[in-house]
C-alpha cells in the first residue's frame, strides 16, 4: 500500500516530509517513478496529465492537492465510484482572505493609479473615495468566501455573498442566493470576489452580460478559476468603461502566454495563481487521515460530490 503523489508542477520533498512527520510507515511514490502500480492504493492529484491515473487498478480513494477539484472532475479516465476529497485547511483560508482583502484595498484605494504618478514623478492626489461607495459582493460563500467576507467586514466594506444557498453570516449585510437572485445581487455590487468552484453551472460566468448587470465602475477580482471568466468580455468591458479594474490570479490557460493582452492592460494586475497556495505543513495532517480512512474503508474528511462539482 502506498500513496502516489501525482502533481508534476509541485515539489514532493516537503510534502514526503510533512506526511511523514504524521505516519513515517507511510510510502509515498512520486509520479512517474511510481514502481508496480498495484501497490498505489491513495492518490494525490494536482493538475495530473489527463488519463495519468489509469494505471491504478487498486486505488480506493484519491485527494486533490487544493481546494478545487476541477481537475479532477475535468479528466474522464477518474473511476467514478472512488471517493474524492479536497483540501479544507485554515492556513489556506487565512491565504486567501490576506489576498482578497489586498486587492480590494488596492482597487478601492487607486494604487494602480499612484504607481502611474510615482512613475511620472507627479505629486497629483486623485479624488478621495469613501468605503461606503464600495460595496464588495462575493459569489462564493464557501469555506473561503466566508472568511474573506468577515475580514473585509472588519476594515469597513459592506459585504454582500451570493451562493446556491442563503447564508446567515454577520459578515453579510445580505445573503443572495441561486441563479433568480444573481442580478439583484450584481446590482448592489462594486467590487466583485469570484470564489466559486469551477463547475457545469459556474464556467464562463464572468461574461459580458454579468459585468453589464454591475454598479457603474466596478472591479472584478478573480481568485478562483481561469475558465470562470470569458477573457474577451473582460477586456470588452474595461475598454467601454464599464468595469474599471480587473486583479486577476487564475487564467484560462496558465502559465499566462508572454503575448497576451492582460500583461500590458493599464487596467489589470495579474499575479502567478499564489492566492493562496496549499501549505504541506498544515495540510499533510488531513491526507494522512484520510490515507488510513480509505484503507479501513471509511468515509473521508472534506469528501466532494463529484455531481455537484465541488
Ligand atoms: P467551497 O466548496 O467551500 O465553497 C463553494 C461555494 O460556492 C459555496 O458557497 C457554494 O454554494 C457556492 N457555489 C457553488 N456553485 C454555485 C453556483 N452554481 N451558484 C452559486 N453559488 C455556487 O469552496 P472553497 O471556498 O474552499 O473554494 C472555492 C474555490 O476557490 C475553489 O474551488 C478553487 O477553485 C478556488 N481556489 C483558488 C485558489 C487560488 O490560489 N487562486 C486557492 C484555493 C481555492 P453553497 O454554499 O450554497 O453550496
Ligand atoms: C486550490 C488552488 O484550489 O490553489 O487550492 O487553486
Amino acid at each position: 500500500m502506498a500513496i502516489l503523489f501525482l502533481c508534476p508542477s509541485k515539489d514532493p520533498i516537503p510534502w514526503q516530509h510533512a506526511i511523514a512527520r504524521y505516519d513515517p510507515n507511510i510510502e509515498v511514490r512520486v509520479w512517474p517513478e511510481y514502481g508496480d502500480p498495484s501497490d498505489i492504493t491513495f492518490a494525490l492529484l494536482w493538475n495530473h496529465p489527463r488519463a495519468s491515473i489509469k494505471p491504478f487498478q487498486n486505488l480506493m480513494a484519491i485527494s486533490s492537492l487544493g481546494a478545487g477539484i476541477d481537475h479532477i472532475n475535468n479528466d474522464p479516465a477518474i473511476p467514478k465510484h472512488l471517493p474524492i476529497a479536497r483540501i479544507v485547511d485554515p492556513g489556506l483560508v487565512q491565504s486567501m482572505s490576506e489576498y482578497v482583502l489586498m486587492a480590494a484595498l488596492q482597487l478601492f484605494r487607486q494604487s494602480k493609479g499612484y504607481e502611474r504618478l510615482q512613475q511620472q514623478t507627479e505629486w497629483q492626489p486623485l479624488s478621495p473615495r469613501q468605503i461606503a461607495d464600495f460595496p464588495v459582493g462575493i459569489m462564493g460563500m464557501g469555506q473561503l468566501g466566508h472568511d474573506a467576507a468577515k475580514k473585509l467586514s472588519a476594515v469597513g466594506f459592506s459585504v454582500i455573498g451570493w451562493s446556491q444557498s442563503r447564508k446567515d453570516y454577520p459578515a453579510l449585510s445580505h445573503s443572495f442566493a441561486g441563479e433568480a437572485e444573481l442580478a439583484a445581487f450584481l446590482a448592489a455590487t462594486r467590487i466583485l470576489v469570484c470564489l466559486l468552484p469551477l463547475t457545469r453551472k459556474t464556467r464562463g460566468i464572468l461574461n459580458a452580460s454579468l459585468f453589464d448587470k454591475l454598479q457603474h465602475d466596478s472591479y472584478l477580482i478573480n481568485v478562483a478559476r481561469g475558465a470562470h471568466l470569458v477573457e474577451s468580455d473582460l477586456l470588452g468591458a474595461l475598454n467601454a468603461g464599464q468595469l474599471k479594474g480587473a486583479y486577476l490570479d487564475v487564467f484560462e490557460e496558465e502559465p499566462l502566454r508572454s503575448d497576451h493582452p492582460f500583461w500590458q492592460h493599464p487596467s489589470i494586475t495579474i499575479t502567478p495563481h499564489i492566492a493562496s497556495i496549499t501549505n504541506p505543513q498544515t495540510a499533510a495532517k488531513q491526507i494522512v487521515e484520510n490515507y488510513h480512512r480509505a484503507m479501513r474503508g471509511e468515509s473521508l474528511l472534506h469528501r466532494v460530490d463529484l455531481e455537484k462539482g465541488y
